[in-house]
């Protein structure tokens, strides 16, 4: 078993006089919802439009958007600081709304139905509206070895729906803190003699204090039992950022070596 240390103290504080990153929001057309919608994107230190970048998709929780990131995560600083100190491959980030529909900001009853069913709606949002888009837009890989999707809580139940079923479009996957909208063990795996060599990275984290720990340790044993390489990381901590904080920087630093 892989012994994972947690971040190094000061991974999430600013620092003076390192290079930045960039972190803009895009709209991009949604033939999924019907309209425009909004995703912010990081782009790395020295980052050029001539260069071709791999991309992680990192998905937000029930409770947020495609905010929910940049204003509880400081991720642009963590970033910044793991390119300063030599931690990770220059990728693009982006940062969509999981919740594919109309209204889809955070207000409201969250576990409407609707905007349940919008979570499991966004699927078809990422493949045919939101990576057409970034990879028009961007200087992005288009192959499914430089495609990672990640997420917490709600998204790391979108991710691994989402990217446990769509194979050929995602080797990367990470799932922090996953929350009930997993679906079982035995959808998310059925073929567990072909998922190991499509694998470069399935990450399972959560806090140990999590009420929802179960759902993640129910895929970990099922991966077990079966022989799917991954990666289990039980963090000190319940629902909360500092475990996700600390899972970006475990998680990104893995991405595409
Ligand atoms: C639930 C409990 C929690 C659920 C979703 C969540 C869909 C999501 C939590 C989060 O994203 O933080 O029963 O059902």
């Amino acid at each position: 078993m892989e012994l994972i240390s947690p971040a190094v103290t000061g991974y999430d504080q600013y620092r003076e006089n390192i290079p930045r990153g960039v972190m803009e929001t895009v709209e991009y057309p949604s033939t999924t919802v019907g309209n425009s919608r909004k995703a912010m994107v990081y782009t790395p230190p020295e980052f050029s439009s001539t260069t071709m970048y791999p991309v992680l998709f990192l998905l937000h929780g029930i409770g947020g958007d495609e905010t929910e990131w940049h204003t509880h995560g400081s991720p642009q600083i963590i970033l910044d600081n793991m390119y300063n100190d030599n931690l990770l491959e220059p990728m693009v980030i982006v940062f969509p709304n999981g919740r594919a529909m109309s209204n889809d900001r955070a207000e409201g009853d969250l576990f409407e139905p609707e905007k349940i069913k919008a979570f499991k709606r966004f699927e078809s949002d990422l493949l045919n509206d939101l990576i057409p888009y970034m990879e028009s837009n961007y200087p992005l890989h288009k192959s499914r070895d430089k495609r990672a999707i990640a997420g917490l809580s709600m998204g790391g139940g979108q991710s691994l729906n989402i990217g446990l079923s769509n194979l050929d479009h995602f080797a990367w996957i990470g799932a922090f803190s996953a929350a009930p909208n997993t679906r079982s063990p035995e959808l998310l795996v059925p073929d567990f003699s072909k998922a190991p060599s499509l694998l470069s990275l399935l990450w399972i984290s959560c806090g140990e204090q999590d009420n929802l720990i179960e759902i993640s340790l129910g895929v970990h044993q099922y991966l077990a039992q079966h022989g799917v390489p991954h990666i289990w990381h039980e963090e000190r901590g319940g629902h909360d950022w500092p475990v996700w904080k600390n899972d970006l920087y475990l998680f990104s630093q893995r991405l595409f070596k």
